[in-house]
């Protein structure tokens, strides 16, 4: 379903199997070294879901080949078959022609506690304006989607559960979002996981 123009939500799109697979992968890459980390911005602030990055390591608001605010080792590597993963999301959400030419290499990974939650904030750090792929695992969140030129309202609230799929392209790639909530209790009870991760593959557009 469309949420906005170029943003698509597909529920259920990765099936209990395929979210077990995932959620076991983020657990192995959020082991040390480049592992799991707490993001402080700038200003003071300290970000309530911890995040590990696959490809470039995120910090705000740039990327880097090494871990700037953790222990400074290489970041560990964006794996194919999460390039390929990319590809069929963005395919089945937006169609095949909006599949980038550009290789997707950057994975964000969010761990949110029932406590946890994101502000609004738009995606602008990455060169190029390929869609972003984001899928959800454990327990169900209110995503806030709002515009590309203010971070107030109007918003649409969506909610997004275990196995979801949501793509940013077009339009979209750059509006103002963020999670006000995460419902506790709420995941799959099979898949394992006391709240929730979110996963986002990009393209960096970094040339090597
Ligand atoms: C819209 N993550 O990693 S997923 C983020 O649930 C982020 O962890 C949230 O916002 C989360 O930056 C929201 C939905 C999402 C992800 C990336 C986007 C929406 C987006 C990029 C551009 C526009
Ligand atoms: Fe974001």
């Amino acid at each position: 379903a469309e949420a906005a123009p170029g943003a698509v939500h597909v529920p259920d799109w990765l099936d209990p199997e395929r979210q077990r697979e995932m959620l076991h992968a983020c657990r192995e890459w959020a082991r040390p070294p480049a592992g799991l980390r707490t993001v402080r911005t700038p200003g003071g602030g300290t970000m309530t879901a911890r995040q590990v990055c696959l490809g470039w390591h995120w910090y705000p608001y740039a990327y880097a080949p090494t871990v700037v605010d953790g222990d400074g080792t290489s970041v560990k590597p964006f794996p194919d078959w999460l390039g390929d993963l990319a590809g069929r999301a963005v395919s089945d959400a937006l169609g095949a022609d909006a599949v980038a030419q550009e290789p997707y290499d950057i994975a964000l990974i969010n761990f949110y506690d029932s406590d946890a939650g994101m502000g609004m904030h738009r995606d602008a750090d990455e060169k190029s304006d390929a869609p972003v792929v984001s899928l959800s695992l454990g327990d169900t969140c209110v995503f806030r989607f709002g515009n590309p030129a203010t971070r107030a309202r109007p918003y649409t609230d969506v909610e997004l559960r275990s196995g979801d799929l949501f793509v940013f392209g077009g339009p979209s790639r750059l509006a103002y979002h963020g999670v006000p909530r995460v419902h506790p209790g709420t995941a799959p009870p099979e898949l394992g996981l006391t709240g929730r991760l979110n996963i986002t593959l990009r393209v960096s557009g970094i040339r090597a």
